[in-house]
């Protein structure tokens, strides 16, 4: 599998607990490399307009609160199969159901407050970057 490009998020919840760096530090453990990121409070337009593929599910409402509640940290990783070994480290969405040593099961509390976000699909993440970031604000590091 080639090098690509993954979304992810360090959600409120993670923020608050202080453990950015924790979460950062497995995905550079696993050989994932940040080639973008930033800190920002999601407007309610922001958290409705990236999370829209939800917004018929009876969670939606919920999800788009809890992702406004705080600053997160959307950033870009990028290494081999990145899309897959990101959605791996973080484990189930519902840290309940996560494997141990993953990011869920060791930092989140609920499946609304969850740790983090990882896209699902070369196609989701080739849409949730260019939701975020310009070209070039992503720097490739080889
Ligand atoms: P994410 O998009 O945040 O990476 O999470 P995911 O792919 O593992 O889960 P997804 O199905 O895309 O759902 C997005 C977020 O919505 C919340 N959710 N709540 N109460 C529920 O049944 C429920 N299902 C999903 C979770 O916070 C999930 O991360
Ligand atoms: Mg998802």
């Amino acid at each position: 599998m080639a090098n690509q490009r993954t979304l992810s998020i360090i959600k409120p919840d993670a923020v608050a607990k202080n453990v950015i760096g924790e979460i950062e530090s497995r995905f550079e453990k696993a050989g994932l490399k940040i080639v973008a990121a930033k800190m920002q409070q999601l407007s309610q337009a922001q958290a409705e307009g990236f999370y829209a593929e939800h917004k018929e599910r009876p969670f939606f409402q919920d999800l788009v609160g809890f992702m406004t509640s705080g600053p997160v940290v959307v950033q870009v990783l990028e290494g081999e199969n990145a899309i897959a070994a990101n959605r791996d480290l973080m484990g189930a969405t519902n840290p309940k159901e996560a494997e141990a040593g993953t990011i869920r099961a060791d930092f989140a509390d609920t499946i609304d407050a969850n740790a983090v976000h990882g896209s699902d699909s070369p196609e989701s993440a080739e849409r949730e970057i260019a939701y975020f970031f310009q070209d070039s604000e992503i720097c490739p590091r080889g």
